[in-house]
């Protein structure tokens, strides 16, 4: 993960390649979703993967961590005019 401070690219973390990230295994399919999901005015990133789950990933400064894990029918991602909008859990 890069960050641009403005002059240039900063190396902010890396898996050193074992595509994991926060518990996440990363396949080939996945879909991932940056969104303030917490409301907290930083976006995490909604990870799915096209066997029905999806874990939220919440980066703290210096690692990615874990808020949730849940079966994409728990989830629906609400748009509004092709826009995303909210995450309704049940
Ligand atoms: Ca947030």
């Amino acid at each position: 993960m890069l960050k641009y401070d403005g002059s240039d690219w900063q190396g902010k973390w890396h898996n050193n390649g074992n595509r994991q990230f926060a518990g996440w295994n990363m396949n080939k399919g996945d879909q991932f979703i940056a969104g303030d999901f917490d409301q907290d005015g930083r976006d995490e990133i909604l990870a799915i993967a096209q066997n029905g789950w999806a874990k939220l990933l919440k980066y703290d400064g210096s690692d990615w961590q874990g808020k949730w894990i849940r079966w994409w029918q728990t989830i629906h991602l609400a748009y509004e005019n092709d826009i995303y909008i909210g995450l309704i859990l049940w």
